[in-house]
């Protein structure tokens, strides 16, 4: 033991952070003679923080934990205070396990300090945090979240069109995911992992209007504390033009042969043909129907009808998937035969206009 060490570090630290709330005397408290009675105390209590909060927010609650024990003075007999850097200053209840909590109204780096004094006057003033690995009292950064770092999203769009929101969240005092409000009455929520924060989410409008986006994280640790960005809006536009679905006639139309694949068109100006598209086909030769279904082992086969009401209702639907210049293409598993066969097909935009076509013709070979 260093008496007259400690007190000029002592009177440094007190110095530097202003602790002038505290008694001049307990400064130099701990600066007992040597000569103290074998048993005597003088040691000052120890102060090891068991949590600490490194970042956070103006106007949010941080808690700090911090384990007190003094070698001869019982817990409760340890008076402490807390500089918490800003100015201001609170004596914590005498717990062994001692939790502060502070809100800081400003942003800025806070480096606070606690002085630990026993029955004797013993005093230790102590980095609240603990010390970093340079070894210097660890600095706790209030801020506002620079959280959200943007990167795309859509402006604009046609009416059952996704319109898309990403980019990344960087701050380290966010929460494990945060959330897109569309403005529409709907949000989303964006989990992503620990280390990566970009975030992606999509969404489908119903009616044409204008929609502010906006993105709300909470803190890692106090979730009910939220921060909201505002993104700006998107416009929807309408789509009322219904898409166009086509079935080429083939060039020898009464060939059944000439069926073998079907090839068509759909096309949409507007939304986009991503809605549904199916094509179906039946078949009457002379009083009989037929369907083009599937039997029960899945593979497709003209299957024989009750009456043409029957057929319609078995037949299978063909799903039909336009390529990017617009044209679809179907193979048929089976061809159909002499007779009539009725081809019919219905689609939707992404806006949900529907249309259909039939199909008509008479095979003779
Ligand atoms: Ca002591
Ligand atoms: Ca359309």
């Amino acid at each position: 033991m260093r008496p007259a060490l400690r007190r000029i570090a002592v009177i440094t630290i007190a110095t530097a952070i202003s602790f002038a709330t505290l008694p001049i005397s307990a400064a130099f408290a701990d600066d007992n003679p040597a000569t103290d009675p074998a048993g005597a105390d003088l040691v000052a209590p120890t102060g090891t923080p068991v949590s600490t909060e490194l970042n956070s927010w103006p106007g949010l609650e941080v808690v700090q934990t911090m384990l007190v024990k003094d070698d001869v003075s019982p817990t409760a007999k340890i008076t402490r205070t807390v500089g918490w850097g800003d100015g201001t200053f609170s004596s914590p209840a005498a717990d062994e396990v001692m939790v502060m909590r502070h809100t800081y109204a400003k942003a800025g780096v806070y480096r606070p300090l606690i002085a630990l004094t026993d029955q004797a006057g013993n005093r230790a003033i102590l980095p609240l945090l603990g010390n970093g690995d340079d070894g210097r009292p660890q600095a706790l950064t209030i801020a506002e979240p620079a959280f959200l770092v943007y990167l795309d999203r859509t402006t604009a769009a046609t009416k059952g069109n996704l319109v898309t929101v990403s980019g990344d969240i960087a701050d380290k005092a966010m929460a494990n995911g945060a959330m897109v409000t569309w403005g529409d009455g709907s949000s989303d929520n964006i989990k992503h992992g620990v280390e990566r924060t970009e975030y992606a989410a999509a969404h489908q409008y119903r009616t044409p209007g204008q929609y502010p986006i906006s993105i709300t994280i909470g803190h890692h640790s106090h979730p009910e504390a939220t921060r909201v960005k505002q993104l700006g809006t998107v416009t929807i536009a309408e789509d009322t033009t219904k898409p166009v679905l086509t079935l080429a006639k083939p060039t020898k139309p009464t060939e059944a042969a000439s069926y073998r694949t079907l090839t068509g068109t759909l096309t949409d100006d507007l939304s986009g043909v991503d809605g549904y598209a199916y094509a179906e086909a039946i078949q009457q030769r002379g009083k009989l129907w037929y369907s083009y279904t599937t039997n029960d082992a899945g593979a497709f086969v003209w299957a024989k009808a009750k009456n043409k009401a029957d057929a319609i209702q078995q037949a299978a639907p063909l799903n039909l998937l336009p390529d990017a210049n617009g044209t679809w293409t179907y193979a048929l598993a089976a061809l159909p035969t002499k007779g009539t066969l009725i081809i019919t097909g219905q689609a939707a935009d992404r806006a949900g206009n529907a249309t259909t076509f039939s199909f008509s013709q008479v095979l003779t070979k």
